[in-house]
């Protein structure tokens, strides 16, 4: 294939930068990807999630006050207070219905189902 030489640089940047961006989104062909639960104005944003088998969830805190994500089940997760723009990531390794809330503001509650792979 031929391309001018002054496109070049240009086409090999492209190039590049294409096969980082599909190594990001894409992983390895086995993970699931990560989904986002955003904290905006005092809701969880999806509320309800259902998602594969070891997917990590990751909550992020959009609200300007400090939240805190803790499972109903004793002994599944429990994040530190996040501050704005802080994140908690979780990864669901087992199928089932997983309630939770914010410990700080408990009518704040939010459910992830996972579903067997
Ligand atoms: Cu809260």
């Amino acid at each position: 294939m031929h391309i001018p030489s002054h496109l070049r640089g240009f086409a090999l940047t492209t190039v590049l930068s294409a096969a980082v961006a599909g190594a990001v989104l894409n992983g390895p062909a086995t993970a699931a990807a990560p989904l986002e639960i955003h904290l905006d104005n005092f809701t969880f944003s999806p509320q309800t999630v259902t998602v594969p088998e070891g997917t990590t969830v990751v909550w992020i805190n959009r609200d300007d006050t400090p939240h805190r994500i803790v499972a109903v089940q004793k002994d599944q997760f429990k994040s530190p207070v996040l501050d704005t723009d802080e994140k908690f990531s979780w990864t669901f390794s087992k199928a089932g219905t997983f309630a939770y809330f914010c410990s700080m503001h408990p009518h704040m509650t939010g459910t992830v189902t996972v579903t067997a792979n």
